[in-house]
């Protein structure tokens, strides 16, 4: 390998104490880039059937890509992995965080860490200095506390993992942190680490990133901050980043609105990207190696929070507001810093709440069940249960677990209503009225997540509604591009979705990095390639699969929106199943979701044949 990757694995065990460097496989490197690539080919290799997520035996995977830390516009990101212990399949998450960058400098490409610590552990990596240090003091601090902590210990430059207390107490839905209002790893990766007793993992490099032809990376990487600069929408995208599409979904129909009954709010514009700007944001922030910086940080004016400020994006405002019926800001802005301090998802805890509030609305759940009066904008409420889901306290314990656990133990038709595909809770776009997001969500390879497609703004640009193999075609090339590509060459994508920034100069960025030729076409067959494995390792774990699995909750197919632009709009089932049907025979896979034999040879997965012949029989 003469670059891009640096060619050394890093393995740490933690019940041994003991950690280890390898090769990198360069057929793995080639075929499967890095992030979320490495990341599916170790779990199925390594993890044996079966394996309870919590327990030592799982994976947590830290994993760079061949574009990671180089000098190209937002390659500061990094793919956290494990199988998840909220749905059960292959989850991860992508963290914008100087860790990527130390991780690479290093002198790895990935941190496989299995076992579990005897107590609390800091897993410390200098170079080749590898410790796993007493982690006792920074227990049980959140995770703004033991950032700080970490940095005043390590240095501020060092990268830094860390877990909050819902990590500790095995929240279904936490994430790992990195400074301060950076998450990621939303199917519970952070409950995984908790499970391992790993409160941090601190890394600092400082050995050059090889690349086959460093003077090009730096020419492409000059000419390409200076085009994403003079995008036209440059200057507003630093100014609202993602918020301004709290804005644009409204107005589409599309806004999360009262556990996704609705997809417009009446209070919309008081917690937008508008009044973010002229009211709340009082700073700006950004990934390593990023000149495009969306992080908008925001002060709370009002409520038991007052003074203290948080870091937000779209999704985060959309679930812990309109979801929620809540149109002031303050009370988002502080349920934001609750999840953030605690390290759990801010989408699904929008969703536990939503659904709680549903529940007892429609008469399933009292007062008494709950502990307390649940009802949409009241802020109070929610700022109160969500430190009892944070905290695993009374029937916090119970929405801690998941909105399809919650569903389930609550029972009485409420399954309907659980706003989830394959046990993640769906992000922030409501569906009734885009069935090509809706299959987006319903095949979305960690659970309904917008990350692999964000297909709704296709939608909204070619024509909503469309049902055609056509449609269902480009949501497989779009999956491929960000959830293929970007989560395994491991760079941010926003340069390309938000501010037009063109495909091609990645795979010109590949060969300077790499010195080997991607062309666009060998990237779509890699995708391919991870998208199938990711779906093996599914089908393994659950035992076989079936197309409920891929599709969205029935609440979009039998209630209809009932205000708004697109007031009476509903999934329509015959359609869905049309384009599901197409999605499958697309990506080679047959009509359970299963891939086929072909498709597992024609994508050099011949490997996964004899194991999945175990579990379930394969169609040719
Ligand atoms: C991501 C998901 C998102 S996606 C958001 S806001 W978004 C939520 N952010 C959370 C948060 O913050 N705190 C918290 N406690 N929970 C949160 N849950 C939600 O997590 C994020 C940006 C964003 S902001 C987006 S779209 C893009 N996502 C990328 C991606 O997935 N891949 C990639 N190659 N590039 C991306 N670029 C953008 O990164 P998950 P981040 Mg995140 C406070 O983690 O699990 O992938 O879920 O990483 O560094 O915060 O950057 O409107
Ligand atoms: Fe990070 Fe935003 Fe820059 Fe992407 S665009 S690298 S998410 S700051």
């Amino acid at each position: 390998m003469r670059g891009g990757w640096t060619g050394k694995l890093l393995r740490v065990d933690l019940s041994k104490g003991k950690s280890l460097v390898q090769d990198l496989d360069p057929k793995v490197a080639v075929d499967f880039l890095g992030g979320r690539g490495f990341a599916v080919k170790t779990l199925w290799d390594e993890l044996p059937r079966g394996t309870d997520p919590l327990s030592p035996e799982n994976l947590l995977i830290l994993s760079t890509g061949p574009l990671t830390g180089i000098s190209m516009p937002s390659s500061g990101k990094l793919v956290v992995a494990a199988k998840s212990p909220l749905t059960g399949g292959y989850g991860d998450g992508n963290i914008g965080t100087r860790a990527s960058v130390q991780l690479k400098k290093a002198g790895y490409d990935a941190v496989i860490i299995s076992g579990k610590a005897e107590k609390p552990s800091i897993l410390s990596i200098e170079n080749d200095k590898v410790e796993i240090k007493d982690g006792r003091d920074l227990w049980g601090l959140d995770t703004y506390k033991a950032q700080e902590e970490l940095e005043r210990q390590y240095g501020k430059n060092s990268g830094i993992l860390v877990i909050g207390p819902s990590g500790e107490k095995l929240v279904k839905f936490a994430v790992i942190t990195s400074e301060k209002g950076r998450a990621g790893g939303r199917p519970g990766i952070g409950a995984v680490m908790g499970s391992k007793n790993l409160k941090a993992v601190v890394i600092r490099g400082s050995k050059e990133i090889p690349l086959a032809d460093p003077k090009e990376v730096a020419k492409l990487g000059a000419e390409s901050y200076k085009d994403i600069k003079s995008k036209d929408n440059y200057d507003f995208w630093v100014r609202q980043g993602t918020m301004a599409t709290v804005e644009w979904a409204n107005a589409n129909a599309a806004l999360p609105t009262y556990n996704m009954s609705e997809g417009v709010f009446d209070g919309y514009d008081k917690v937008g990207g508008n009044a973010m700007e002229k009211i709340y944001k009082i700073g700006q922030k950004g990934c390593p190696n990023c000149n495009m910086p969306c992080g908008n940080i925001n002060e709370i004016k009002e409520g038991p929070y007052k003074g203290r400020d948080t870091e937000v994006d779209y999704e985060n405002i959309a679930m812990l507001g309109p979801n929620l019926g809540i149109d002031n800001m303050n009370w988002a802005l502080t349920l934001n810093l609750i999840a953030d301090e605690a390290g759990v998802d801010t989408i699904s805890l929008g969703s536990v709440l939503a659904f709680a509030t549903e529940a007892m609305k429609r008469g399933l759940i009292s007062e008494g069940d709950a502990g307390l009066k649940l009802d949409w904008g009241n802020g109070q409420a929610y700022v109160e249960l969500a430190k009892k889901i944070v905290n695993k306290e009374g029937f916090g314990s119970i929405l801690a677990e998941g909105v399809a656990y919650a569903s389930h133990k609550i029972g009485k038709g409420s399954e309907k209503f659980a706003m989830h595909v394959k046990g993640l809770e769906i992000s922030a776009y409501d569906c009734h009225a885009y069935i090509g997001m809706a299959l987006a969500y319903g095949t979305s390879p960690i659970g309904a997540h917008h990350k692999d497609a964000w297909f709704i703004s296709y939608e909204i640009r070619e024509g909503r509604g469309v049902v055609s193999e056509e449609r269902a075609k480009k949501l497989i090339w779009m999956q491929n591009v960000r959830g293929g590509f970007f989560e395994s060459a491991a760079a941010c994508r926003l340069p390309w979705v938000e501010v037009g920034y063109d495909l091609e100069w990645y795979p010109k960025f590949l060969k300077a990095a790499t010195g080997l030729d991607y062309s666009w076409d060998d990237l779509q067959i890699i995708a391919n390639r991870i998208y199938t494995l990711m779906r093996a390792f599914w089908v393994r774990e659950k035992g076989g699969w079936n197309r409920s699995l891929d599709t969205p909750p029935a609440k979009w197919f039998e209630e209809p929106q009932t205000k708004g632009p697109l007031a009476g709009s509903k999934l329509n089932r015959d359609d869905y199943e049309k384009m599901l049907t197409w999605y499958y025979e697309n990506r080679g896979w047959d009509q359970n979701g299963i891939p086929r034999k072909s498709t597992l040879r024609r994508l050099g997965l011949d490997w996964v044949i004899p194991e999945l012949e175990r579990v379930v029989s394969l169609n040719e």
